[in-house]
Protein backbone atom coordinates (compact mmCIF):
# COMPACT_ATOMS: atom_id res chain seq x y z
CA UNK A 1 0.00 0.00 0.00
CA UNK A 2 0.95 3.21 -0.87
CA UNK A 3 2.18 5.23 2.14
CA UNK A 4 -0.17 8.02 1.17
CA UNK A 5 -3.14 6.26 1.51
CA UNK A 6 -2.00 4.69 4.73
CA UNK A 7 -1.98 7.61 5.97
CA UNK A 8 -5.47 8.77 4.67
CA UNK A 9 -6.89 5.98 6.31
CA UNK A 10 -5.29 6.96 9.54
CA UNK A 11 -6.78 10.85 8.79
CA UNK A 12 -10.47 9.55 8.49
CA UNK A 13 -11.25 11.08 11.20
CA UNK A 14 -12.39 14.77 12.57
CA UNK A 15 -9.85 17.33 11.14
CA UNK A 16 -12.46 20.45 11.61
CA UNK A 17 -11.47 23.80 13.02
CA UNK A 18 -8.03 24.32 11.47
CA UNK A 19 -8.85 23.19 8.07
CA UNK A 20 -7.55 26.04 5.86
CA UNK A 21 -10.61 26.77 3.25
CA UNK A 22 -10.62 24.96 -0.01
CA UNK A 23 -8.65 22.30 1.59
CA UNK A 24 -5.70 20.92 0.14
CA UNK A 25 -4.32 18.97 -2.82
CA UNK A 26 -3.23 15.42 -3.17
CA UNK A 27 -1.34 14.18 -5.91
CA UNK A 28 -4.29 12.39 -7.17
CA UNK A 29 -5.03 12.85 -10.79
CA UNK A 30 -6.90 10.94 -13.62
CA UNK A 31 -5.17 13.35 -16.24
CA UNK A 32 -4.15 10.95 -19.04
CA UNK A 33 -6.57 7.59 -18.50
CA UNK A 34 -9.06 8.76 -17.13
CA UNK A 35 -8.21 5.90 -14.08
CA UNK A 36 -6.89 8.19 -11.01
CA UNK A 37 -3.23 7.49 -9.46
CA UNK A 38 -0.67 9.28 -7.82
CA UNK A 39 1.48 11.56 -10.20
CA UNK A 40 4.22 11.39 -7.27
CA UNK A 41 4.61 7.94 -8.13
CA UNK A 42 2.22 7.31 -11.06
CA UNK A 43 0.72 4.09 -8.40
CA UNK A 44 -3.74 3.54 -8.82
CA UNK A 45 -5.49 5.42 -5.94
CA UNK A 46 -6.41 2.20 -4.02
CA UNK A 47 -7.77 3.48 -1.04
CA UNK A 48 -9.93 6.23 -1.14
CA UNK A 49 -11.92 8.67 0.74
CA UNK A 50 -14.75 10.50 -1.62
CA UNK A 51 -17.62 12.45 -0.51
CA UNK A 52 -21.12 11.45 -1.55
CA UNK A 53 -21.59 11.56 -4.90
CA UNK A 54 -18.05 12.33 -5.94
CA UNK A 55 -15.95 12.13 -8.07
CA UNK A 56 -18.49 13.38 -9.97
CA UNK A 57 -16.51 15.10 -13.12
CA UNK A 58 -18.96 18.23 -13.19
CA UNK A 59 -18.59 19.52 -16.29
CA UNK A 60 -19.20 23.28 -15.41
CA UNK A 61 -18.58 26.83 -17.53
CA UNK A 62 -15.52 27.43 -14.94
CA UNK A 63 -14.12 24.47 -16.48
CA UNK A 64 -15.38 25.01 -20.19
CA UNK A 65 -16.99 21.69 -19.94
CA UNK A 66 -13.87 19.57 -19.45
CA UNK A 67 -14.47 18.00 -16.17
CA UNK A 68 -12.50 17.64 -12.93
CA UNK A 69 -9.44 15.94 -12.79
CA UNK A 70 -7.60 16.49 -9.64
CA UNK A 71 -7.94 15.41 -6.31
CA UNK A 72 -8.86 17.79 -3.21
CA UNK A 73 -9.43 17.10 -0.01
CA UNK A 74 -11.15 19.14 1.89
CA UNK A 75 -14.40 19.55 4.15
CA UNK A 76 -17.74 20.57 3.06
CA UNK A 77 -19.85 20.57 6.36
CA UNK A 78 -18.45 20.92 9.41
CA UNK A 79 -19.93 18.46 10.89
CA UNK A 80 -18.42 16.16 8.62
CA UNK A 81 -15.23 14.56 8.57
CA UNK A 82 -13.03 15.38 5.75
CA UNK A 83 -13.30 13.92 2.48
CA UNK A 84 -12.44 13.84 -1.18
CA UNK A 85 -13.64 15.39 -4.69
CA UNK A 86 -12.60 16.00 -7.99
CA UNK A 87 -11.98 19.46 -8.88
CA UNK A 88 -10.33 21.30 -11.36
CA UNK A 89 -6.75 21.57 -11.32
CA UNK A 90 -6.51 24.93 -11.78
CA UNK A 91 -6.83 26.24 -8.53
CA UNK A 92 -4.56 27.35 -6.04
CA UNK A 93 -5.00 25.17 -2.96
CA UNK A 94 -2.39 24.26 -0.10
CA UNK A 95 -0.97 20.77 -1.07
CA UNK A 96 0.44 17.81 1.04
CA UNK A 97 3.60 16.06 0.10
CA UNK A 98 4.87 12.22 1.64
CA UNK A 99 8.18 12.79 2.52
CA UNK A 100 10.56 9.73 3.54
CA UNK A 101 12.24 9.69 6.59
CA UNK A 102 15.04 7.37 7.31
CA UNK A 103 16.63 5.99 10.25
CA UNK A 104 20.02 6.18 11.00
CA1 LIG B 1 -16.33 17.05 -8.11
Amino acid sequence: MHHLQFYFMLLGTKICLFFPLGGYWLSGTNLGNGEFYWASTGTAVIYSKWLPNQPDNAKLQDNDFKGENCIQWGIYNRSENAAWNDLECFHKLRYICEEHQYCS
